[in-house]
């Protein structure tokens, strides 16, 4: 067969455009594809939920492939270790609780497990802003990372979502967006976006499972932003709290009628 040139360019522009045309409306929108997203995803998405997880990075995987300082592996603790197990990653017990697993292994089979389950990944899309009707989030503003980065003036596109979960990590962008934009009020202590705090392993993996849960009506933090958005503490690079955490603001959304 002769390759027709024009053929690969149509089948790409079909196919992705259709793709996105049919996640123009999903019931759970991820912001950020780190270990915490990319584990909510496959989670909600087994649970035969429709999931979009917009990643502005050209690689998903977040903080995971660097493991500690680009010593590419990832510790975790017992409870990390069964959806290690779970998914078929291998570890090796360091010693008595604390296991490693070889990063690049841990972040490539997560993220073949969500797509495989049904998850979609838009990576390279940015989210900008939200649309808020009422006191509800209904959904997310998009733009190409790249568009933000050549600082080039065009107007975003919009999808819209039941829930939505902010896992971006440190900065919690989605929540900050709804502080800063909205003036939302958040369900914390102060209403406001309280802070991470500095590193502690054993608080901040002790309080990430009970920092993970809706923080205004619609929207759910996971990951890193749940203790950034509830004033935790940091916990360096053990990351069964970021798996842990993904799994649970699933279960906490598929526990909702959607
Ligand atoms: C689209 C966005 C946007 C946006 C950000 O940082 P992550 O790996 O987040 P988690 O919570 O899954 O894992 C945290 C972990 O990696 C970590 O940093 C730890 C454990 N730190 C402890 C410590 O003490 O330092 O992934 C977040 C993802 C990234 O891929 C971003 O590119 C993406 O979100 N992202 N995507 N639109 N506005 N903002």
């Amino acid at each position: 067969m002769e390759l027709d040139d024009l053929m690969v360019s149509k089948a790409i522009i079909e196919r992705f455009s259709q793709k996105l045309l049919n996640y123009l409306e999903v019931d759970v929108a991820i912001v950020g594809a780190g270990p915490a997203g990319l584990m909510a995803s496959y989670a909600l998405a087994k649970k035969g939920l429709k999931v979009a997880v917009f990643e502005k990075k050209l690689s998903v995987g977040g903080g995971m492939w660097g493991g500690g300082m680009m010593f590419n592996e990832i510790v975790v603790q017992e409870e990390g270790k069964k959806i290690l197990d779970e998914l078929g990653i291998d570890s090796q017990e360091y010693k008595g609780g604390y296991y490693t697993a070889d990063s690049i292994q841990a972040t490539t089979t997560l993220a073949s497990y969500a797509t495989k389950a049904g998850a979609k990944i838009f990576n390279l899309i940015s989210v900008e802003d939200v649309m808020v009707r009422g006191e509800r989030i209904v959904g997310l503003v998009l733009n190409w990372t790249a568009v933000n980065m050549a600082g080039l003036h065009i107007d975003p596109l919009s999808i819209k979502a039941k829930r939505l979960i902010d896992a971006t990590g440190h900065d919690a962008e989605l929540v900050k967006i709804l502080r800063q934009k909205c003036g939302a009020r958040l369900l914390t202590e102060t209403g406001e976006i309280m802070g991470e705090k500095s590193m502690w392993a054993d608080q901040g993996e002790k309080s990430i499972l009970n920092n993970t849960k809706e923080v205004y009506p619609g929207v759910f933090v996971a990951g890193m932003a749940a203790n950034a958005v509830f004033g935790d503490h940091r916990m360096g690079p053990i990351f069964g709290g970021m798996l842990l955490s993904g799994k649970k603001v699933a279960d906490l959304i598929s526990m909702e009628k959607l």
